[in-house]
């Protein structure tokens, strides 16, 4: 079903301590505000995840989720975690496909999608990334990259699997530049992936499909862009290294 989603992305930030304290803000604010149903996922380090995810357990709405996985069940792959080793600390989502993983560590449509069976397989929800770059907006040829990324990246799976995804639409030139889609540039795409879903399973799974926007959203931006009709949250940044910026955000769908 879809749900509204507000999801922090730590990225290479805060050590151990600073994550934890960051983290405990977090689950304090959002025991202390009245929370609506918008599910408040944060997705720290590996270094942070196992005892975040016990600090956030008994939380009702708060759930952790990783940045990456490997593809791979397990073997001889230094450096690596893997899907069952994320799961086995207790969180719930993994990033996929960030831009930032596609430009800087070379990953491909079909290592993604390798990456998002191993995810599902070990009941992990992948919160899978799609965006066009800069160039690719300006020669208007976002909508066939971004279907392009969805056909190669998700769409070999079955309605059943297809429903435990989570999308983010991160436009890459909105990423680390303080640049942000206007509401109706991001809404014009949300609508389309919701096309582009629905001719692919059917409309009831397009309109299942939790949609997430991601690219310099901050308290001031939140609420124009989650007014959309397609946008059920944003998977945020920078500004989900500030406690109250987050909860300003999170609270966007009180
Ligand atoms: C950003 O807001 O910069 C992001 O990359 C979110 O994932």
């Amino acid at each position: 079903m879809r749900k509204k989603i507000v999801a922090g992305n730590w990225k290479m930030n805060l050590g151990y301590e600073d994550g934890l304290s960051l983290f405990s803000e977090i689950v304090n604010m959002v025991k202390d505000e009245v929370i609506g149903d918008q599910e408040v996922v944060v997705c720290s380090p590996f270094i942070h995840l196992s005892s975040i995810a016990k600090l956030g357990a008994a939380v009702k709405n708060v759930s952790i989720g990783a940045q990456n996985v490997h593809q791979a069940e397990s073997g001889a792959y230094t450096g690596e975690v893997s899907a069952s080793q994320v799961k086995s600390v207790g969180a719930s989502y993994v990033i996929l496909g960030h831009s930032e993983r596609r430009a800087y560590f070379g990953e491909t449509d079909s290592l993604l999608a390798e990456k998002v069976n191993v995810t599902l397989k070990h009941d992990l929800k992948p919160i899978f990334c799609i965006g066009e770059t800069k160039e690719e907006r300006e020669s208007n040829r976002f909508f066939e990259v971004i279907k392009t990324q969805l056909d190669q990246g998700v769409f070999h799976l079955s309605a059943d699997e297809f429903a435990k995804i989570v999308l983010a639409y991160e436009p890459v030139w909105a990423i680390g530049t303080g640049l942000t889609a206007s509401p109706e540039q991001a809404q014009e795409v949300h609508a389309y992936i919701r096309e582009v879903i629905a001719n692919r399973y059917d409309a009831t799974v397009a309109d299942n499909t939790t949609i997430l926007y991601g690219g310099s959203a901050n308290p001031s931006n939140a609420a124009t862009l989650f007014a959309q009709k397609d946008i059920d949250g944003g998977l945020i940044g920078g500004a989900s290294l500030k406690s109250r910026d987050f909860l300003e955000i999170v609270k966007v769908f009180n």
